[in-house]
């Protein structure tokens, strides 16, 4: 084993015990002399794990760097996909740019890369996507699924259920959906997403999902820029979110959403967006390149267009743009 794999999997046998774990019975599992578990213990602490060690007891993690590393997002992450290269960079341009440009140079799928912060974050339409540093989680994965380029649509389906049960899992906040790629708490937007991609006409070489979570900045972190009420999930709930742990959270939700979706086509992922959306039967304002109306909500179609039905009966179909509940 590699000192890296050690290091990986003495974090995954103390943070799956919870507590104490004595170093015979670490030395055990990892076929390495105890000497040799106090050794990696002491490279860990060197690397800002927090690991409590006392004689009659062993060794026990009480708190983890908060800085993402692939030694701490990947160890036990026993994920099928995501997370199969780990990239974590202190600051970047744009995880979803340096994603693009692994991508284009062979990196596999399900390779990850995250950042402290970005100087240049992405949203749609040429927006930018306020990143401080140290707070928030600002993340990129590349797929690559043997779909045509316009079902690639689809897959925001799945980024957006994958964040939305992410919050379910490691807050009581109760994240709502808008169409097409916005988280909200209590209306206000706490996450936004951006996939791009690399395709020829018949296609897709890859996807590259781009997903930003406000987690623990504060409001006067946003700035002037935000066009719209936004907010973290600490300012939601109060309480400070591990990133690591939501980091780990979303990337094995992504893995089993993309796994469905592999087997079973697009339809169980929409079905769950569609539930947990409750845009069905609500007014809207569209805006849609130089497109502006109203209506009201039908549905989505299966790639992802917004089905809105405006006055006088017609039903018009959204493929891009920004709504507003009326
Ligand atoms: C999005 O665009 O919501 C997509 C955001 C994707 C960000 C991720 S971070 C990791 C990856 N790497 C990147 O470079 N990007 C992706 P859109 O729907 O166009 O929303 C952008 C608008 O949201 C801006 O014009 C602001 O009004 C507002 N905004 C900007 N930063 C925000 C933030 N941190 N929280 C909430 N709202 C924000």
């Amino acid at each position: 084993m590699t000192t890296d794999s050690v290091d990986g999997r003495i974090l995954e046998l103390l943070r799956a015990g919870g507590g104490f774990a004595s170093g015979a019975a670490l030395s055990r599992e990892l076929g390495v002399s105890r000497t040799a578990v106090w050794k990696h213990v002491k490279g860990l602490r060197g690397q800002g794990y927090r690991i409590e060690a006392v004689p009659t007891k062993g060794y026990c993690l009480v708190a983890s760097p908060d800085l993402l590393t692939p030694l701490g997002l990947g160890a036990g992450l026993a994920t099928r996909r995501i997370g199969s290269r780990l990239v974590c960079l202190r600051e970047t341009e744009s995880t979803n740019a340096v994603a693009f440009r692994l991508a284009e140079e062979g990196a596999p799928e399900g390779t990850v890369v995250t950042a402290d912060a970005q100087t240049a974050g992405k949203g749609r339409l040429g927006r930018v996507w306020i990143s401080p540093p140290g707070v928030n989680l600002y993340l990129s994965v590349v797929l690559r699924p043997l779909i045509s380029p316009v079902a690639a649509c689809q897959l925001t389906f799945l980024s957006v259920v994958a964040v939305a049960r992410a919050i379910e899992a490691c807050t009581t906040l109760a994240p709502q959906i808008k169409w097409p790629n916005d988280i909200l708490i209590a209306g206000k937007k706490v996450a936004g997403l951006l996939n791009e991609m690399n395709a020829e006409t018949e296609k897709v070489n890859f996807v590259v999902l781009g997903i930003g979570v406000n987690l623990n900045m504060r409001h006067s972190q946003l700035g002037a820029g935000v066009r719209h009420p936004a907010t973290s999930l600490l300012e939601e709930g109060g309480v400070e979110v591990d990133r690591e742990a939501f980091a780990r959270a979303l990337l094995r939700e992504l893995d089993q959403l993309y796994d469905r979706f592999l087997a079973d086509g697009e339809g169980p992922v929409r079905a769950e967006w569609l539930e947990r959306s409750a845009i069905r039967g609500r007014q809207v304002r569209v805006s849609s390149g130089a497109r502006e109306f109203s209506g009201e909500v039908q549905g989505v179609d299966s790639f992802g267009a917004l089905l809105v039905q405006v006055p006088g009966g017609g039903l018009e179909t959204v493929l891009s743009g920004d709504v507003t509940l009326c």
